[in-house]
């Protein structure tokens, strides 16, 4: 790409980038260097020398190149992309990067679990952070989200307790990425405004299929202001043009062992094909006036806005393009801040949030080193930034001059504050009145309420499952005492969970207790999103003297539906059809594995080894299982028989090639079929 093509972000990036390949070793000091397998030894079974600068600089620089992994969501994965609006937000925010059309802010996003270390596995139970670095023409704007709209605490003095409490525990660093143990637990029985996020959390949500198909949200509440300096309460939402689909649970835990970077391989894999990721970005609105007029308070984070009393106006589309050159640099080396803002966005008094506004700066300085991160490529804003900051860890610019203070004459009082008119940032000026207390109000002590709703929302599958995930997670817990307080905890949400709950852990089950709300909110259901095929990987199972052409046409059409088939045999290399043609296999019954596919199609062959059958049929239950669609022709239909698979709800069998692709494309775009 030449340069004038590429987005202002990547051209600067452009300036670091740097090609090893085709030059000659060099020390960092430049000096060419002759000898790299050899340390400089007195005598050939001597003893290595201090002199030896090419040894010691290559290692010291590998015993320090391990920085700290972020605190909570160590394990992360991101790309570049860029946004645009579709019409000017005008009336609502002054932000610069929302209000034309025609211009496309480069963005830089950074998808991640929560509670894992750096290494861990992907597929895990957990949130999912959904960070996103506008650099627009006013500076960076940071929107660091989540694929869940609420949170478990209210205020962020308790963050390091819900952390301490989630993660590994400490005595025996036992479990790695797993809410499923004791003291988080004991966290939520003991901090009960968690119940909300807890029903998400056990959700089909916390297992997504891929970041390509979740939601994001800012959680808090923000303010948006516009040129007038009226403002509205904002929330923000990313909606997935494919989108929010899950794994079932015991696929993610397979799917763990067997391909635990499966959500960066996924992204990665769907950028470098052309396949780019996209999400609509949302915004509800409450006006100032209507502050108190709802039964939630808008500064609570444990709260949602139902989108159907506040609708989510979608104003633009964000489009990720480009994977990373270097991971490091870009995706470990990214600092993001919800303080990072445009003139146009503020904050409001949601504790929460409040607190966060502090602790980002504060990890970045133990993570990247000091104060000079925002020097680092990936954090650099694309438009100029002057101020009389100087020295510190890696200070990368070159400050002329001999002032390095405010207010001078020496350079005419220069760099010089902005006026608001010249795009100087200005609080909105909310009027803050109170004493001093540790308390919280009475508005955000309704801790149940917004569970319910989230329950009746689902539906009956998504019910089962979250039944199944409490079931899963407190059958995990040693502590009866802790398991019997979270059961009574979410008799308060409903009866229908806790007791089917407390049945399976073998705890008491409540007889009394359940909220009352009755509303529901549709748009919480997974089961009403979009369903495309769109970008769905098909394991197609063949082995010999299949019928050629026939496997061709299915595959054809398959592919004009945007569904990726991907060839599954006992053994990597050529099979042939009867009629001669070809396919190369993609991935063995050793290497592949059916949790990795979205569907089967089961093409069969002239099976000579009763082996090859048997894995084929490992293949298709475990597929079935999952409640994945199944497609089967030719000689496949013989062995669903024999499995007793056929006419069951997602199971698409046919002998006329077109019919059958169709049917099975639209099965696939059904994405499970629970009616089994
Ligand atoms: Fe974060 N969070 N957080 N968080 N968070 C961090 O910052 C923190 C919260 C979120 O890909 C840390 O750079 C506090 C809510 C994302 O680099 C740290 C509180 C939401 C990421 C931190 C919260 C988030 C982080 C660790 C309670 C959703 C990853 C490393 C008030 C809206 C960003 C880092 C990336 C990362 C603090 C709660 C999202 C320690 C104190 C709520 C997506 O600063």
């Amino acid at each position: 790409m030449s340069n004038e093509m590429k987005n202002k972000k990547d051209q600067q990036l452009e300036s670091f980038r740097v090609k090893d390949e085709g030059k000659k070793l060099t020390t960092n000091q430049g000096l060419k260097v002759s000898e790299d397998e050899f340390s400089l030894n007195a005598g050939d079974r001597g003893p290595t020398l201090m002199e030896d600068f090419h040894f010691r600089e290559k290692m010291t620089h590998f015993d320090h190149e391990r920085i700290p992994e972020r605190i909570v969501h160590a394990r992360g994965f991101a790309a570049h992309g860029e946004f645009e609006v579709y019409e000017s937000a005008k009336e609502f925010t002054k932000a610069k990067f929302l209000q034309d059309p025609t211009v496309k802010t480069p963005v830089f996003v950074r998808f991640s679990t929560v509670g894992g270390s750096k290494g861990s596995a992907e597929t895990v139970r957990d949130a999912r952070g959904f960070a996103t670095k506008f650099y627009t023409e006013e500076g960076n704007y940071d929107l660091v989200g989540n694929n869940i709209p609420v949170f478990f605490i209210q205020d962020a003095i308790k963050f390091p307790d819900l952390v301490h409490a989630l993660k590994p525990e400490p005595h025996n660093e036992i479990p790695q990425a797993q809410s499923a143990h004791d003291t988080f637990w004991d966290f939520i029985a003991n901090n009960q405004e968690s119940a909300h996020m807890v029903m998400w959390a056990m959700s089909d949500r916390s297992i997504p299929r891929s970041f390509r198909m979740m939601e994001g949200f800012g959680v808090h509440t923000f303010r948006f202001v516009n040129e007038e300096g009226k403002a509205h309460f904002v929330k923000f939402h990313w909606k997935p043009v494919l989108g929010i689909h899950s794994l079932v649970w015991d696929e993610a835990q397979k799917v763990a062992g067997k391909d635990p970077d499966f959500h960066r391989r996924d992204l990665w894999e769907s950028i470098e094909n052309g396949d780019f990721p996209e999400y609509e970005l949302g915004v509800q609105l409450i006006s100032e006036e209507d502050e108190f007029a709802f039964d939630f308070d808008v500064l609570d984070p444990t709260k949602i806005w139902p989108e159907e009393d506040v609708p989510v106006k979608i104003i633009g589309k964000m489009t990720l393009n480009r994977n990373v050159d270097n991971v490091f640099a870009e995706t470990e080396q990214v600092a993001f801040h919800p303080g990072h803002v445009v003139p146009g966005i503020d904050f409001t008094n949601d504790p929460l949030l409040q607190g966060r506004l502090f602790s980002y700066t504060d990890t970045q300085l133990i993570r990247l080193g000091g104060p000079n991160f925002h020097e680092l490529p990936i954090n650099r804003p694309v438009c100029p930034f002057h101020n009389n900051q100087r020295d510190g860890y890696g200070r990368q610019t070159i400050n002329k001059g001999q002032v390095s203070y405010h207010k001078n004459s020496i350079a005419a009082n220069t760099p010089a504050p902005a006026s608001e008119e010249e795009g100087g940032y200005v609080h909105y000026q909310e009027k803050v009145e109170g004493r001093k207390v540790r308390t919280r109000s009475e508005s955000f002590k309704d801790h149940f309420s917004q569970a319910k709703l989230f329950w009746n929302s689902m539906s009956d599958v998504e019910k089962d499952h979250i039944v199944e995930a409490f079931s899963f997670e407190l059958g995990k817990v040693q502590n009866k005492s802790v398991q019997q307080q979270v059961i009574d905890m979410f008799a308060n949400v409903t009866l229908d969970l806790a007791k089917p709950v407390a049945e399976a852990i073998g705890a008491s089950a409540p007889t009394e207790g359940g909220s009352n709300v009755d509303k529901v909110s549709p748009a919480l259901s997974q089961e009403n999103s979009v369903k495309k095929p769109d970008t769905r990987k098909v394991g197609v199972i063949l082995d010999q003297d299949f019928n050629g052409n026939e496997v061709k046409t299915v595959l054809d059409e398959l592919k004009t539906q945007g569904i990726q088939p991907e060839f599954v045999s006992d053994k990597l290399g050529v099979k042939k059809g009867a009629d001669g043609i070809e396919f190369e296999i993609d991935h063995t019954f050793l290497t592949g594995e059916s949790v990795l596919f979205d569907a089967l199609y089961v093409v069969g062959g002239k099976s000579l080894e009763q082996s090859f059958k048997e894995d084929a049929i490992y293949f298709i239950k475990e597929a079935f299982s999952h409640f994945k669609p199944i497609g089967a022709t030719h000689g496949g239909i013989s062995w669903l028989k024999e499995v007793e698979i056929v006419e069951k709800q997602g199971v698409v069998t046919g002998k006329d090639m077109k019919v059958f692709s169709q049917n099975f494309a639209g099965a696939i775009a059904e994405h499970r079929h629970w009616n089994r």
